[in-house]
């Protein structure tokens, strides 16, 4: 007869072990709305193998996507009360929270991406990201969503005109709902989860996004006029509850914060790859991609910084990004 008892003893060895392992490292909770196929997510996939590695084990990150957990702003109202650790949410959503972040809904702030970046990753950026703080909402990096256009179901918009009486979708965002009303559309907030039936039953006319976002929701399915006016550039920002980072130890906010860092690089390389790739995919799928002159969309959404102009914190912002070389 076999004599099983030593392996028996293996088997409890090895899932007391992984009981112990699993009992020292913590599990940080992570909901974005995003699916699993967006840069965004594959960065965050990164950031949990890097903090896993870089903390030896001590932290693990759980990953919900697809507004599991809910849409962006509810995940923000999580994070707030402590309930759940991580998101990722566009400043657009952010802006809702932290009134400072407003800057980055103003149509054709940036001159171009190298400028963009510059400021993100500058003081600019820091000092935007450490103004969350105080609602609860530790700022932990800047991923890249490009920039925002235009897509139409019935009609193509050819010029800014074009958008009058046009029913829009735009994020919960009051600077959202001011660019569209800028171009005469009527702006309709939706959650992004909800966007796919609202086009598909008529609810809306249009929305506007970036090509990764356009092409992996699948709404290029239905709406068949895409015109990259590239409005705005809306960063989708990390963020972790500040109920949990100011548990942390210095190690331990040092790891998460370099796990990110890593995960920003990974996720803006992504991002660049994925950009190209959903446009030609969703050229091969039949829609119709067009790149107008933007000078008539930025003359006419102008109105937009005049108003946030007036917000002396707003305008501080405004200076400082124009002043950045
Ligand atoms: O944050 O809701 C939106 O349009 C956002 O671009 C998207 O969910 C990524």
């Amino acid at each position: 007869m076999v004599n099983i008892k030593p392996l028996l003893g293996l088997v409890c060895l090895l899932s007391l072990m992984s009981c112990d392992q699993l009992k020292s490292s913590k599990v940080i909770r992570l909901g974005h709305g995003l699916s699993t196929g967006h840069s965004v997510h594959q960065g965050m996939v990164y950031f949990g193998e890097q903090l896993e590695k870089i903390s030896e084990g001590k932290f693990k990150v759980q990953i919900y996507p697809s507004q599991q957990l809910g849409t962006e702003r509810q995940c923000l109202e999580l994070l707030q009360i402590g309930s759940l650790d991580m998101t990722k949410v566009s400043a657009g959503v952010l802006e809702n929270f932290s009134p400072s972040i407003k800057v980055f809904g103003i149509p054709y702030m940036f001159k171009d991406k190298e400028h963009t970046f510059r400021v993100l990753d500058g003081p600019i950026g820091d000092e935007l990201l450490a103004g969350t703080e105080k609602y609860w909402l530790k700022g932990l990096g800047y991923y890249d969503s490009g920039s925002r256009s235009f897509y139409t179901i019935d009609r193509p918009v050819e010029q800014p005109n074009d958008l009058e009486g046009l029913k829009i979708r735009v994020m919960e965002s009051q600077t959202a709902i001011d660019m569209v009303k800028s171009f005469g559309g009527s702006p309709t907030p939706i959650s992004w989860g909800e966007l796919y039936t609202a086009l598909q039953q008529g609810v809306v006319d249009g929305a506007e996004n970036n090509p990764p976002s356009f092409y992996l929701s699948r709404h290029y399915e239905v709406c068949k006029y895409y015109i990259l006016d590239e409005h705005t550039v809306l960063p989708d920002v990390v963020l972790m509850s500040t109920h949990l980072w100011n548990t942390l130890n210095d190690q331990e906010q040092k790891w998460i914060q370099e796990a990110m860092d890593l995960s920003v690089i990974e996720q803006r390389r992504l991002w660049s790859v994925s950009e190209q790739e959903s446009l030609e995919a969703v050229k091969a799928a039949g829609v119709q991609v067009s790149y107008p002159d933007k000078i008539p969309f930025a003359e006419m959404s102008k109105t937009v910084a005049d108003q946030y102009a007036k917000d002396p914190l707003i305008k501080s912002f405004i200076d400082k990004i124009k002043n950045t070389q």
